[in-house]
């Protein structure tokens, strides 16, 4: 039994994984496949076995790219009586736009309108595919948007293209009912040399140029705003504050390395823990996505202690940041940081006369200084709690 001291997943966790992460075959640039194909039928037993909640697809995961409409429908069903039966459901749909060579430039940004009209077919239909599985979320990764050379294109033009098929894709949306709300998801290379919206925070710039905002979210991913030496924390912080996080991709990350896609956890521990402690502050209530897969030297059954090790490392961070909560010194410390301020005159909203008293106002700024900033004492008691001796 992987969880049989109490880090048992289950549904209200809404731990979700992709066809592509546990299916994952272990194939990278310099070596092949380490682990035989599994059946999408295969990967949900496997997901309910480890107690997962969800299952995400991109397209072509569970229909092969020129299948017939026959093939398609007989596939789908299958796929979901698998779901039903095992009480997997489908939180997520997305599209494959960068596996195939004829986006081997760009999908929505590409050169060629032929390619950019393709890419719109293409999503459409994998929106087709979400709606009869369920999902209400699809996300949207533009791992072929970018460049090896600016020769290519101006850049503002593809932000022009991008902004085009996004407001097709909302209206397309709208017009067939399906009620999906999309989530952007950023990475700053690979696999190209640039990525066009490299980060979280480029498309919060973005997202307000649409024709439907209201619609579009973000997806922000762990490995990938690390990828670009970024605290994930901030960025999705930023983007809840916002009301755009409609979705997230868990995983881990070196630094300095390409998307590693790592086990949850496996890496940074303690960034993990603020990032767990915060979805858990604010009651975040969507999908939490495993988009990791398991390491190259790994086995199937290796790929189901990778599965397990996600879901049961959030949940014992989960734990720990119950704890840091109601820890009583770690209290104290954030009721001493925190300042009253109250003898200060209010910037909250200006006002003619509220100006004045600020300008007139004399800081004692000796006394500011005194004020102590115990963060060491703060971080140290994380630690303690992290590493089990508090
Ligand atoms: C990679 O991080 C991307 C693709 O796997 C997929 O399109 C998206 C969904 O989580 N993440
Ligand atoms: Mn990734
Ligand atoms: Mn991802």
């Amino acid at each position: 039994m992987r969880n049989g001291d109490g880090y048992q997943p289950n549904p209200e966790h809404k731990f979700s994984f992709g066809l592509w992460t546990v299916g994952n075959r272990g194939r990278d640039p310099f070596g092949d496949f380490v682990r035989p194909p599994m059946t999408a039928i295969e990967i949900i037993q496997l997901l309910a076995e480890v107690r997962a909640w969800g299952v995400n697809l991109h397209d072509d995961d569970l229909v092969p790219i020129d299948a017939t409409a026959t093939e398609r429908d007989a596939i789908v069903k299958e796929f979901k009586k698998a779901c039903e039966q095992n009480g997997i459901v489908v939180p997520m749909a997305t599209v494959s736009l960068f596996f195939h060579p004829i986006f081997r430039d760009g999908a929505f940004t590409a050169n060629d309108p032929e390619v950019r009209a393709y890419a719109l077919q293409k999503t459409m239909r994998a929106m087709d595919l979400g709606a009869e599985l369920g999902a209400k979320i699809f996300v949207l990764w533009g791992g072929r948007e970018g460049v090896e050379t600016d020769a290519c294109r101006r850049p503002d033009e593809a932000v022009k293209r991008l902004r085009e098929a996004v407001n097709y894709l909302c209206e397309y949306n709208l017009d067939r009912g399906y009620g999906y709300r999309f989530a952007m998801e950023a990475k700053p290379n690979e696999p190209r040399g640039d990525i066009y919206m490299a980060t979280t925070g480029h498309y919060l710039g973005f997202i307000p140029t649409l024709d439907h905002p209201e619609m579009v979210g973000v997806n922000p991913e762990m490995a990938h705003e690390q990828m670009a030496g970024l605290n994930f924390l901030h960025g999705v912080a930023q983007a809840w504050e916002a009301g755009k996080l409609f979705h997230i991709d868990l995983n881990d990350q070196m630094p300095g390395r390409f998307d590693q896609d790592l086990r949850f956890g496996s890496a940074n521990l303690k960034s993990s823990f603020w990032l767990v402690k915060f979805l858990e502050d604010v009651a975040y209530d969507g999908p939490r996505h495993f988009d990791a897969h398991a390491y190259r030297t790994e086995d199937c059954e290796g790929v189901k202690d990778f599965a397990t090790g996600c879901m049961r490392t959030y949940l014992i961070l989960q734990e720990k940041a119950a704890q840091w909560n109601e820890d009583r010194e770690i209290r104290a410390i954030l009721e001493e940081i925190s300042g009253n301020g109250n003898h200060v005159p209010s910037t909250a909203a200006f006002s003619r006369t509220g100006a004045q008293q600020l300008l007139a106002h004399s800081f004692n700024k000796e006394v500011i200084l005194r004020k102590r900033l115990p963060y060491e004492r703060l971080d140290q008691l994380t630690v303690d709690i992290l590493t089990g001796v508090r």
